[in-house]
């Protein structure tokens, strides 16, 4: 199950697609029993201050393995769909689990993920795909991702140092949101928001009493690859197939 020709053409015109129910009710449910109770998570987790000083936690890894998590990040369905939208083989750059908690999760300010992708790892190219998967739902009150629909064509945008985060050049921030429709995007548990590198995003801080958890991993282009050597190394995907999910044992 990968993208359709309909979702790829969407992407491109509007630098996202939502792919509802990506990920079955067994295969999520699986990711939530085994995220949830991942006390490591914690342990390798940063905290990354908003503009405000509220922390959002984020576990990032480059590293794929056999562990479960891998199963998703070098499972074809993701891996195949992003290759469609780029037409060309990719590699893995990084996994990150996002862990908005209730009541204290922080933002996530306005940026482009090239915006870090450019400047701290040298992708001389836009040709960077993120994934975000829903571990759990994400709703306008427990700070879902917004996102500035076809802002992609804008190109990069400057950022900023905002808290602990890269935050995209408020003036040109103003003019993006005058000019592009801004969509809440509000995610079932097993929904995939695959978005271009250069979409304008952010999310708002979590008030509610629910977690707002998410695993997204990232794909680039090996026409793409960095043209400089970084703390994130190259190292080529090597893809399981979709029941890898469910099949996975430890
Ligand atoms: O999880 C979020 O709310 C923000 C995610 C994000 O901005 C990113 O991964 O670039």
């Amino acid at each position: 199950m990968i993208l359709t020709d309909q979702q790829v053409k969407d992407f491109h015109r509007d630098g996202y697609v939502i792919a509802k129910g990506f990920y079955n009710t067994e295969e999520i449910k699986k990711l939530q029993d085994m995220a949830f109770n991942d006390d490591s998570l914690y342990s390798r987790a940063w905290d990354k201050k908003d503009a405000s000083g509220t922390v959002s936690k984020v576990c990032l890894w480059q590293d794929l393995g056999n562990d479960f998590y891998s199963m998703f990040s070098r499972g074809r369905r993701l891996a195949d769909s992003v290759e469609k939208i780029l037409e060309e083989p990719v590699f893995h750059t990084t996994t990150k689990i996002m862990m908005k908690e209730p009541f204290v999760g922080g933002a996530w300010e306005w940026h482009q993920d090239y915006g870090y992708w450019a400047t701290d790892n040298y992708h001389l190219y836009p040709r960077i795909v993120s994934c975000m998967i829903a571990i759990n739902q994400a709703t306008q009150e427990n700070g879902c991702l917004e996102v500035l629909k076809g802002s992609h064509h804008i190109g990069r945008i400057n950022h900023n140092t905002t808290g602990d985060q890269k935050g995209a050049d408020a003036e040109f921030v103003e003019a993006a949101i005058a000019r592009h429709e801004l969509v809440k995007v509000e995610l079932e548990p097993g929904d995939t928001l695959f978005f271009h590198c250069n979409l304008l995003h952010k999310s708002n801080q979590n008030r509610s009493s629910e977690p707002r958890w998410a695993m997204i991993p990232a794909y680039c282009a090996e026409s793409a690859k960095p043209f400089k050597d970084n703390p994130l190394s190259y190292s080529p995907l090597e893809k399981v197939e979709d029941d890898a999910i469910l099949n996975w044992a430890s």
